[in-house]
């Protein structure tokens, strides 16, 4: 049997694949270098132009400058017209056990195998600069470097799409965009297109739920969740296909902002998200995913009840639970964003043998997209030399030239078979090696037409909302009152509604009650019920694990606010911040100014921030320290108040020491004679005497709140004036 010959230029370089992956990238200026042209001419002078005379004009004959400038004027690159705005780490996955009952893929073989993975996290509507918080959904790209060639698991952070078909992509796309006359509104589904668009596209009502969710304002990419969206298969090294729908869990939980909340942080940090992935890889807590997979086997399908082809369904955990077969870690910050946040080229087509498609029509239209896309993005066909693309694998084919062609390939011969170069076969044998598409028989008339078997577009819709818990639900119906609020033709608003009703009467109701139209009308909804397999559905009407109501495993980087001003009383927070810093929690100081400020006891403590500089929105919890001086300067500082207010709002922990609690009282708290108690008057605000309570029993309460995230069910949140 012929063997492949390999590229001597493409073998792999010794050591593990990550420091392959590494290898590929490095390039460093080394100190005290000269700076030259890119034709390495050392450049004589970086700061003046060639002139006729000190004060004459700059000669056009300088190729220096014109060099300079030209690489410039050419530095930026179309920006993706999707997932325009990212950030990516890098790290690595590893597998619990061998997967080889459902799939030959390789890197699903071996445990020991750490293989690289480069993940880009993204918002969809925006541009590149647009904030990070806003209201959408978050792609979650994953490229694993495997032995086998490149794999990318290009996912979103919901698991079922607005559309069933790719050909209403662009729809879609253009309708979520700015709107094309006057370029408004920048990354926001709250628009008279957008909705005009989803209210008569029914099909896009159960992915319009998750979008409406808090699932659409991370707290962090960290705390997302991951999923494939489609049906793939796996196929095992018999050939035996199993289907498979792909998830990523968060270690550190799934969790959300308050939509005020994100509102602003997108004007006070629009880098939010990117700072917060960057910051948690650069302090080395090395976010972590575990991946799943629902698997079912071939002719098994049939028993969902719905088209397990069709991306605006899910399959409930409850119906087939999620095994967990593997960990992610992202463990290294790029080095360049450019080369490698913004040139990394990921395509659901980058499949590895053992991993096969469906017929789910809207992947299908994927796979034609992501090359086509890449090819004006990044200039033409051989974005896959990029470093951040490459193949930590040997590579070879007879695939040559284009723009920007890299490698420099030898020889006479670049077609195949032939005799004159190395040997006349690159086939791998009998057909059981490389990637085999699975054998699927496929006999049908050639057919402009969708399947009956996705008709039903509301009964997921409302096994999502039926999931939801009460603080869940009051959210959606906010949302979806605030986005239809802004849309401007009321009958797009009323359209909306009446969909609505097919999925919850009282939702619809509750949604249409302050926009001023008329009760929502399911008979005259956009929608109709549509198809559904109730003889075999194996039904169920709620799943948990839909829902986001849980609570953190532990406070690792969540960060606290500690408010001081001259006159803090050291002692009443100290041993406090040890112990969350103990917990891994990150603890800033903020205060009027920078520097320090004097402490009761004489000593000074350093500021980290102002309060100008930094909101309460950049927290997830407040400690108020005593000290008379402190808490009284504090109460007099309208941002200080502000700060704490927004906190309460926000649902945020806050925990008041001593006269620290004087900050609290615009919302009615006082400090009553609670003796060695920490008192939770409402949920999440922490009241102690800290010279009588132990500082550890403290320390435990604020953190078992800290771990509940926010406290959603807190009252009177809105009447707090922030
Ligand atoms: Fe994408 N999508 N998409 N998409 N998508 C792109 O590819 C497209 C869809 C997703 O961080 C583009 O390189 C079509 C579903 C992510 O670089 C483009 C259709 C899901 C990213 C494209 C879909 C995704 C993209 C833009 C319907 C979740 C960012 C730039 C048929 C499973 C990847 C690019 C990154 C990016 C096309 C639908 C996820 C234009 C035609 C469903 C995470 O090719």
């Amino acid at each position: 049997m012929p063997q492949p010959k390999r590229n001597p230029a493409s073998q792999p370089k010794t050591g593990s694949a990550a420091e392959k992956q590494k290898q590929l990238q490095a390039f460093t200026i080394e100190s005290g270098t000269s700076l030259t042209t890119n034709q390495g001419l050392q450049v004589p002078d970086n700061h003046n132009s060639l002139k006729a005379g000190v004060r004459g004009p700059t000669l056009l004959e300088d190729f220096i400058l014109r060099e300079k400038i030209t690489h410039f004027d050419h530095e930026r690159i179309p920006e993706r017209a999707v997932h325009a705005r990212g950030s990516a780490a890098h790290g690595y996955f590893k597998l619990y056990k061998p997967l080889e009952q459902y799939t030959r893929a390789g890197f699903l073989q071996n445990p020991e195998v750490e293989t690289p993975v480069f993940v880009r996290f993204s918002t969809v509507a925006g541009s590149a600069g647009s904030a990070d918080t806003v209201r959408d959904v978050r792609g979650f790209a994953v490229k694993f470097y495997t032995d086998e060639g490149n794999y990318d698991l290009v996912g979103n952070n919901i698991p079922v799409f607005f559309i069933q078909d790719a050909i209403k992509f662009p729809d879609l796309v253009h309708a979520l965009k700015p709107e094309p006359h006057h370029g408004m509104p920048q990354a926001a589904s709250a628009h008279d297109t957008f909705w005009d668009f989803v209210s008569l596209m029914p099909e896009s009502t159960h992915m319009l739920m998750w979008a409406m969710s808090d699932r659409a304002i991370p707290r962090s990419y960290r705390m997302m969740e991951g999923f494939g969206v489609h049906t793939f298969r796996l196929i095992n090294a018999r050939g035996d296909a199993h289907f498979v729908k792909f998830h990523w869990k968060p270690k550190l939980g799934v969790h959300s902002l308050a939509w005020d909340e994100a509102q602003k942080i997108a004007g006070k940090d629009a880098d939010f998200h990117r700072r917060d992935l960057w910051e948690a890889i650069d302090s080395g807590n090395f976010p972590e995913w575990e991946l799943g997979v629902q698997v079912i086997a071939e002719g098994k399908e049939d028993k969902l009840g719905f088209d397990i082809l069709d991306p605006t369904k899910l399959i409930p955990e409850s119906v087939v639970p999620v095994q967990l077969i593997g960990k992610m870690v992202l463990n290294r910050n790029p080095d360049s964003f450019f080369a490698e946040t913004e040139q990394v080229a990921f395509h659901p087509g980058h499949l590895v043998p053992g991993i096969d498609f469906s017929n789910d029509p809207l992947l299908q239209g994927r796979l034609f997209s992501y090359t086509d896309t890449q090819i004006s993005r990044l200039g033409g066909a051989n974005f896959h030399e990029l470093p951040i693309n490459k193949a930590v694998c040997p590579m070879h084919n007879f695939q040559r030239d284009g723009m920007h062609r890299q490698s420099v390939n030898k020889g006479r011969v670049a077609y195949e078979p032939n005799t004159l170069g190395n040997g006349t076969e690159f086939r791998v044998d009998g057909g059981s090696q490389g990637f085999q598409s699975h054998p699927e028989v496929l006999e049908s008339p050639t057919i402009r037409r969708r399947s009956p078997s996705f008709d039903d577009h509301f009964s997921h819709a409302t096994l999502f909302w039926n999931s939801q818990s009460p603080t869940e639900k009051d959210h959606i119906v906010a949302a979806f009152r605030f986005e239809l609020s802004k849309v401007e033709v009321p009958d797009i608003r009323q359209r909306m509604v009446d969909n609505l009703a097919h999925v919850d009467a009282k939702l619809a109701a509750r949604v249409a009650a302050p926009l001023g139209i008329q009760a929502p009308d399911a008979k005259a909804a956009a929608g109709r019920l549509g198809f559904r397999d109730y003889k075999i559905a194996q039904t169920v009407e709620e799943d948990a694990a839909l829902s986001m109501a849980r609570p953190a495993p532990d406070i690792k980087t969540r960060k606290v606010a500690i408010l001081v001003a001259d006159g803090v009383d050291l002692f009443t927070f100290k041993r406090i911040q040890q112990d969350l810093l103990d917990a891994g929690a990150v603890c800033k100081v903020i205060a009027p100014q920078l520097g320090t400020v004097n402490t009761s006891s004489g000593k000074q403590l350093a500021v980290d921030h102002t309060f100008a500089n930094m909101p309460s929105v950049m927290f997830d919890a407040v400690l108020l320290p005593g000290g008379v001086n402190s808490a009284s300067a504090l109460a007099q500082l309208g941002d200080a108040v502000h700060f704490v207010l927004e906190a309460y709002k926000h649902c945020k922990t806050v925990c008041a020491l001593n006269e620290g609690v004087q900050l609290l009282s615009t919302l009615g708290f006082a400090l009553e004679s609670q003796g060695n108690q920490v008192m939770e008057p409402t949920a999440g605000v922490l009241m102690a005497d800290a010279r009588k309570a132990a500082e550890g029993q403290i320390s435990q309460a604020l953190m078992a709140a800290m771990a509940r995230h926010r406290h959603w069910d807190r009252v009177n949140v809105d009447a707090v004036p922030a």
